[in-house]
């Protein structure tokens, strides 16, 4: 359907909720909590096509969705050739080799003829060929993390996000490989129609992920070190200023990374800022 855009989204897993939350705060409504196969919004032509992960490359590819929220490293292993349009950045994730303990670990070179247990049998494969070291992959489709106390590997390379799983089998992280986090693959051949749609689906992305890493703040200050404020912040042309009622005294406003947040509120503090108010945006553009 020329006029609507359809994005396949993991039908129940690690990606599922955040898919629907990340649409859902671009103001996009649809009911659903049944997931079943195929989904309409209600006030954007957006249709959701819930489906397993595995299976989202090959039906963008196919023209099935013409867009998909799938893990880098499922669209990486698909060996399919579609656009990135985005990172979403969530559940991230890395792909490592890990150990029995007593292995001696020193490099990938130490994998040299090794039975090594995954899933992501094209990424190691790219990995290992960059450095030269032939090993041996036993592709599993899950539990690659008993392969090892099973016998059919000596090491494995496999998703981690926490390491507990790999402690849990007595395993030991070695290295890390590639890294992976949620991303929106699409068609490269998406019509004009589509095409214009999926730029208003990514012009609201993009705003809520920039609101994310920003917090709004609000705060009195006394006039004259208002050039030190400024510097603090940062990475701003014109934080607003209001004059108060005390002509010595403004009232100021700007947006901050969230993640130099707290030493931008304590060096405000240090300067005198007063009555400090912070907010979580909600949408923003550049
Ligand atoms: O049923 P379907 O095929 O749709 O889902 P799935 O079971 O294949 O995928 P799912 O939902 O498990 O994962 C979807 C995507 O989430 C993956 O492709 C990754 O991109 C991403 N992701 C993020 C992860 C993890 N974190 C993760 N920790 N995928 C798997 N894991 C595994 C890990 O391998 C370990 O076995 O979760 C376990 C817990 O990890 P630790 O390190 O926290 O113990
Ligand atoms: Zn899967």
């Amino acid at each position: 359907m020329e006029n609507i855009l359809s994005i396949a989204i993991q039908k129940s897993g690690r990606l599922s909720e955040k898919s629907l939350e990340i649409i859902r705060s671009c103001g996009i409504d649809f009911a659903s909590d049944s997931r079943v196969l195929r989904e309409m919004a209600s006030n954007f032509p957006l249709q959701f096509l819930f489906v397993r992960d595995d299976d989202i490359p090959g039906y963008v590819e196919s023209g099935v969705a013409d867009i998909g929220i799938v893990g880098r490293n499922e669209y990486d292993e698909s060996g399919k050739e579609l656009e990135v349009v985005r990172d979403l950045k969530f559940a991230s994730c890395r792909l490592s080799i890990a150990v029995p303990h007593g292995f001696a670990y020193k490099d990938l070179s130490s994998l040299e003829g090794k039975r090594i247990a995954t899933s992501y049998p094209r990424i190691l494969s790219s990995v290992l060929g960059r450095y030269g070291v032939k090993a041996e992959p036993v592709v599993v489709s899950g539990s690659v993390e008993i392969t090892v106390q099973i016998g059919v590997a000596d090491a494995i390379a496999d998703l981690v996000s926490t390491g507990t799983t790999l402690k849990a089998n007595g395993l030991e992280e070695a290295e890390c490989i590639y890294r992976s986090s949620a991303v929106m693959i699409g068609r490269p051949d998406m019509s004009d129609g589509k095409r214009a749609i999926l730029t208003r689906l990514l012009e609201r992305i993009d705003a809520v992920m920039m609101a994310r890493k920003k917090k709004y703040i609000l705060f009195n200050l006394p006039a004259g070190k208002l050039d030190d404020a400024a510097r603090i912040i940062g990475g701003m042309k014109s934080p607003t200023v209001t004059p108060l009622m005390d002509r010595d005294w403004v009232s100021v406003q700007s947006a901050v990374d969230e993640e130099r947040f707290w030493s931008v509120f304590e060096d405000l503090r240090a300067l005198g800022a007063e009555g400090i108010l912070v907010m979580n945006i909600e949408k923003m553009t550049e």
